[in-house]
């Protein structure tokens, strides 16, 4: 995607110079535009490993990077859709062993981010997820057995993106965020108030479509959040390897938008910094990047082997850091949660694994020629040849598997 220089924008949008809208934004906080840019000097985080609400002085916060504590009810919310999310990741792992599905990239570890990302938007908001984010994707309310659809090798992405307003989990990286800035740029010039969360990981902001996304956003001064999930890799590639910038949020300022690294073991943490995020895309401060920083806990997906390229000693530091005990823990100590608050989350959580269970056990049929169909409008000659391949193919195949039959 390019910026034209003699492009037809409306007034609405070319009229706004970025620059002005940062000092604007800035000066909400009574800080710098510059100040405003540039990441807190720490990572934001509240609550720690061992569930403890940390001192407000140790929370990272700065002068205008001030980040409240959610409220009980959105803590609660966000505990139980982690039991959930956690249980989701466990279950689909054992799918995949059973052949039930093709492949699961899980987010196991990552649950905080995803249930964040999710709980931070409102129902007209919109979400770009990757491969990665199906927990996300089922936070945001889409049914589970739906959003698995792509894993089992379907051609259609299982859920209708316009509904629920969710962009289907696509593979090829990073091509998500420039769709997300796309559906920004629609929605300003509708003067909608829509935000957009566009997803993506560590090893993505490598990829060209990263510069092209974040550049367009921020030039045409869109309401989007650009949320990085460092999770450490991109299959084998450690981040040392990608990436020797301060921090992945310092990119933003690069940009001319704000960026804001957190904690992304911490829900509390990640709920803060997200919905701060939100309220101000939607005020119109133009795009922000918020990067978590997690762990793949897991290898990359089922075709992959983890111990050929990490220590298991490293895998194990990030164990203490679970962000599901820590929040169980801290809601304890907090008299939020009870025993009996604990078995009805784990129930709910049970019910969603036998959802999957049940919903991607069942054989459905399948058509091999679905491939060659709603490829184009009107079918190609290569495609017609294809398909009478396969067809014959097919019928070889049938004819040879009744001769089978009759010996
Ligand atoms: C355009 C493109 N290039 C390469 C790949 C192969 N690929 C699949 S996943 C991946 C690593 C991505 O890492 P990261 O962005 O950190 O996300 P994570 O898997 O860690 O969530 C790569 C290189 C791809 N899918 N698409
Ligand atoms: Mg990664």
């Amino acid at each position: 995607m390019t910026i034209s220089a003699n492009h037809t924008a409306p007034d609405q949008t070319s009229k706004a110079p970025t620059g002005d809208a940062l000092t604007e934004a800035a000066k909400k906080f009574g800080i710098t535009a510059e100040d405003y840019m540039l990441p807190a000097r720490h990572q934001i985080e509240m609550v720690d490993p061992d569930g403890r609400l940390k001192p407000e002085g140790e929370q990272g916060t700065e002068p205008g990077h001030e980040y409240p504590l959610p409220g009980d009810e959105e803590l609660l919310a966000a505990y139980e859709q982690l039991v959930v999310g956690r249980r989701v990741n466990d279950q689909n792992s054992a799918l995949v062993r059973q052949g039930r599905m093709a492949v699961y990239p899980s987010s196991h570890g990552q649950e905080a981010c995803q249930v964040a990302a999710a709980l931070c938007l409102s129902d007209g908001d919109w979400m770009f997820p990757t491969y990665r984010d199906a927990v996300a994707v089922m936070t945001r309310g889409v049914d589970p057995v739906q959003v698995m659809t792509i894993f089992r090798g379907d051609w259609h992405g299982g859920f209708d993106p316009l509904k629920h307003k969710v962009g289907i989990q696509c593979t090829p990286l990073t091509t998500q965020l420039l769709h997300a800035v796309g559906v920004a740029h629609a929605a300003k010039l509708r003067g909608e108030d829509t935000v957009v969360l566009a997803m993506c990981g560590d090893g993505a902001t490598s990829e060209g479509d990263f510069h092209e996304a974040l550049n367009f956003a921020a030039v045409f001064h869109l309401p989007v959040i650009f949320f990085v999930q460092n999770n450490k890799y991109a299959i084998s590639v450690p981040l040392a390897h990608q990436s020797v910038a301060p921090s992945l949020a310092h990119k933003a300022v690069g940009y001319g938008m704000a960026g804001e690294r957190v904690d992304g073991n911490d829900v509390v943490a990640l709920l803060a910094v997200l919905d701060r995020a939100v309220k101000l895309a939607r005020e119109g401060s133009g795009p922000l990047l918020v990067e978590a920083n997690t762990y793949r806990m897991q290898a990359h997906t089922n075709a992959d082997d983890d111990t050929r390229y990490r220590e298991n000693s490293e895998v194990a530091e990030w164990r203490a850091k679970d962000p599901v005990n820590r929040m169980r823990t801290y809601l304890t100590d907090r008299g939020l949660l009870d025993d009996d608050g604990e078995a009805r989350i784990r129930e709910k959580a049970e019910a969603v694994a036998t959802q999957l269970r049940d919903g991607l056990s069942e054989d459905v049929p399948v058509d091999p020629q679905e491939l060659f169909r709603h490829v184009f409008a009107k079918t190609t000659p290569q495609l017609k040849e294809q398909s009478a391949l396969l067809a014959d193919e097919l019928a070889r195949d049938a004819a040879s598997s009744t001769e089978e039959a009759g010996k």
